[in-house]
């Protein structure tokens, strides 16, 4: 018999490679997915099933985290041996536009599917995991975090996010539920939504090397992430979900790096060095030179000539329209725990990130279409 799995947030990031990754260990995958005005499915279309296919394993429902009788009804369903709460509003900036939704959709969200699953009785066969996050951290009281450090929530999606973490916690303390947090610090991959700062940083720097766009506008360039790879992510939270026992656990790498630094090394990877000059809002990236080989193998020699015309050229400025009102200015993870219980190891390192990401990137914003049209929405992630 395949396990069943329910995934809300399949649409997104992590859902999409989870979903992939659970199809191939032969689950049937459950994904609740929102009525959009226009397809967005673009991260799961290679996975997609039509409906009058027999014996799907994908198989789609419209569901939103704010409707508790939609969640109660799509769980008693599809009865799944194990939810991946993956759902929410996970921009951190956005949060601050739309507080109260965000805590509606990330914090009660949780405990809809949790008390869902307890009075359909389904708390000994139903095994869930919340999707809960490092800005817990937010004003670090510790360094590294770890499962024990102290929360400081600095932004309405960290406050939304440490509820749902705690009402997990809860339901599993009262109900004796598997349900465990995987205090996730940032990853990212070629399917990272685009306002994030480190896909934003690829798409713009593949955008400046093709000669389409002149320059990148960012916020706070100071901030440190512990950046790992979304692939790496999501089989972390498959393990947890496998454990005998429900727990807790922080998944990074153990490596921060300043928003600066990621600008550099996405250059870097198209053969490009930029450096930094000049203070708080006032600093500017300047692109500083070409290793001409490189250039050529990783964009093409067709775009090297109009490249070189930007060298001494500022191409990267701060615009503190990006600021949040309360920041997050350092996060490194201690992954002490997911790898020695979980025998968790991520392949990716953060210069692997970057090459994904800026190979995708470049092949994306490659296209004729993008080129003729200044469209974007021609995404061939998987092939
Ligand atoms: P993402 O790409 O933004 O995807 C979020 C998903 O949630 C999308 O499928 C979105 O649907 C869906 N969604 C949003 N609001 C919803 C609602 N009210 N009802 C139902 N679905 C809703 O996020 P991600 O990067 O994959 O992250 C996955 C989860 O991990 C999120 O909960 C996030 O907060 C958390 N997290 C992420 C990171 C990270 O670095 N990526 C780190 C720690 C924790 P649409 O496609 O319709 O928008
Ligand atoms: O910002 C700074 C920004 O939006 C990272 C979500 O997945 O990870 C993510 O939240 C840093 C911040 O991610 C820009 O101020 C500078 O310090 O990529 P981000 P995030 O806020 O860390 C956590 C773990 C989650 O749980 C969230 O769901 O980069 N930054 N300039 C910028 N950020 C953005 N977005 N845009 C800029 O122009």
């Amino acid at each position: 018999m395949s396990k069943v799995a329910l995934i809300t947030g399949i649409t997104g990031q992590d859902g999409a490679y989870l979903a992939e990754f659970l199809l191939k260990k032969g689950y049937i995958v459950h994904g609740l997915k929102r009525r959009t005005s226009m397809f967005n499915t673009d991260r799961i279309d290679h996975l997609y099933q039509d409906p009058h296919i027999e014996n799907r394993n994908l198989i789609l429902h419209y569901g939103d985290l704010t409707d508790s009788m939609n969640l109660t009804r799509i769980i008693q369903e599809t009865q799944p041996d194990e939810i991946y709460n993956l759902a929410a509003m996970s921009h951190v900036k956005v949060s601050f536009d739309t507080p109260e939704y965000t805590a509606n959709a990330d914090g009660i969200g949780t405990l809809r599917i949790l008390e869902a699953v307890r009075l359909l009785g389904l708390t000994e066969k139903t095994r869930i995991y919340q999707a809960s996050t490092s800005e817990l951290y937010g004003l670090v009281q510790e360094v590294p975090q770890r499962e024990t450090t102290p929360f400081y929530p600095r932004s309405p999606y960290a406050v939304a996010k440490m509820y749902a973490y705690w009402i997990t916690v809860n339901y599993r303390e009262a109900y004796k539920m598997h349900a465990s947090n995987g205090i996730l610090f940032n990853h990212e991959s070629p399917l990272r939504g685009e306002t994030f700062v480190t896909r934003k940083i690829t798409r713009a720097v593949s955008k400046i090397v093709l000669g389409v766009q002149d320059n990148l506008f960012l916020g706070n360039l100071s901030a440190q992430r512990d950046w790992g790879h979304a692939k790496d992510y999501i089989k972390a939270m498959y393990l947890i979900l496998q454990q005998d026992e429900p727990s807790d656990y922080v998944i990074a790498t153990g490596i921060t790096t300043t928003v600066r630094d990621f600008v550099k090394l996405a250059f870097a990877e198209a053969g490009v060095t930029v450096t930094f000059a000049g203070e708080g809002v006032d600093e500017k990236g300047i692109i500083a030179s070409i290793d001409e080989t490189k250039f050529i193998e990783k964009v093409g020699e067709k775009y090297l000539a109009g490249l070189k015309e930007q060298i001494g050229k500022a191409v990267v400025h701060v615009d503190p329209a990006y600021f949040r009102p309360t920041e997050v200015e350092l996060l490194i993870g201690d992954p002490t725990k997911s790898k020695t219980r979980l025998g968790w190891e991520p392949e990716y390192d953060l210069q692997g990130l970057v090459e994904d990401m800026m190979k995708s990137d470049i092949k994306l914003m490659k296209k004729d279409d993008y080129l003729k049209e200044g469209g974007y929405r021609v995404m061939n992630y998987f092939e």
